[in-house]
């Protein structure tokens, strides 16, 4: 039995149980208990602020944990990063009220910054050689430049919205961060199985996702140039049809790319392109 910890209300909440549900794993929800069963995998679900997450990982009390990789860089704690889950994506940056000059990171000498992630600017200022005051304060770190207390603001950045809204430009992004799958140090043998089994699911929801499945007939001689236009993860799949003359190409793409390679393979004579969602994309 393995236990995982997730964030109990938050941004990465409802994501985190996505991933597991698409993972084929059950967990009764029941948002007032702090911890709940799989009822066909051996785990279980530990809800916690993401705050907490590394250090109880760390010590072992979860053998797991999703949470965002600022948090895991800002604590500090012994734990191995052992997927990056590519949800929950933002940057870290240091931004300044927009009417000042800002020239390059030496701006910052001698100057304040307010955040609620010291550990990670220290070492960030401490590398470029800049000597700054970090204030930490626990929230709505973007207001701190108005009321007088910073020169400046290190905190989180995701559309940008919240800096324009307070008069403020990003001026350096410090690191990029994603919800990332975090393990206690030295897990058992049997604890180890089961994480690489979730870990093998992971990987076979997020290479799904964005991905389609195209089914698209072509004239035998054009086969070809069709599999220049969709060239698949290893070879696509040939299929000869009734009507001789004729295959059919299955292959896997990008949503992305769906119509453009649609448009291309309609252009060299190709019939009957269907297109279907990926459910699972299992390797
Ligand atoms: O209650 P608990 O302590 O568990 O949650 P929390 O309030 O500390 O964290 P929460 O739920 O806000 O965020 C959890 C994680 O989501 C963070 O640690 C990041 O890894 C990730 N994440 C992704 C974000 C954002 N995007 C985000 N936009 N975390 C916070 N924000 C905030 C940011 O602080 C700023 O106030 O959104 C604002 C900026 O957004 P934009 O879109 O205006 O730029
Ligand atoms: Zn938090």
């Amino acid at each position: 039995m393995l236990r995982i910890a997730l964030q109990s209300k938050g941004r990465l909440n409802e994501k985190s149980l996505e991933l597991l549900r698409e993972s084929g794993i059950s967990i009764e929800e029941n948002s007032r208990r702090l911890l709940s069963k799989s009822s066909n995998f051996p785990m279980e679900v530990l809800y916690l602020r993401d705050d907490d997450i590394p250090q109880t990982v760390s010590c072992g009390i979860a053998d797991l944990g999703i949470v965002g990789f600022n948090e895991v860089m800002e604590r500090n704690y012994s734990v191995e990063v052992l997927k990056h889950l590519e949800f929950g994506k933002c940057r870290l940056s240091l931004a300044v009220p927009k009417y000042l000059d800002y020239a390059g990171p030496e701006f910052f000498n001698g100057k304040k910054v307010a955040t609620s992630y010291p550990g990670i600017l220290k070492s960030y200022f401490k590398e470029k050689g800049i000597s700054c005051e970090i204030r930490e304060i626990a929230g709505s770190v973007e207001i701190s430049p108005s009321i007088g207390l910073a020169d400046g603001i290190f905190d989180i950045v995701s559309s940008g919205g919240t800096l324009v809204q307070n008069g403020l430009a990003e001026v350096e992004v410090v690191m990029e961060s994603d919800a990332v799958l975090i393990a206690a140090p030295g897990l058992d043998e049997e604890k180890r199985q089961i994480a690489e089994t979730l870990m093998s699911r992971f990987t076979s929801v997020l290479r799904s996702r964005g991905k389609k499945y195209i089914l698209v007939n072509v004239p035998n001689e054009k086969i070809d140039e069709a599999l220049q236009i969709i060239p698949s993860m290893k070879s696509p799949t040939l299929l000869p049809l009734a009507d001789k003359g004729w295959s059919a190409i299955h292959a896997v793409v990008d949503e992305s790319e769906v119509w453009d390679k649609a448009d291309r393979l309609k252009k060299i004579g190709a019939e009957d392109i269907v297109v279907l969602s990926m459910e699972k994309l299992i390797i």
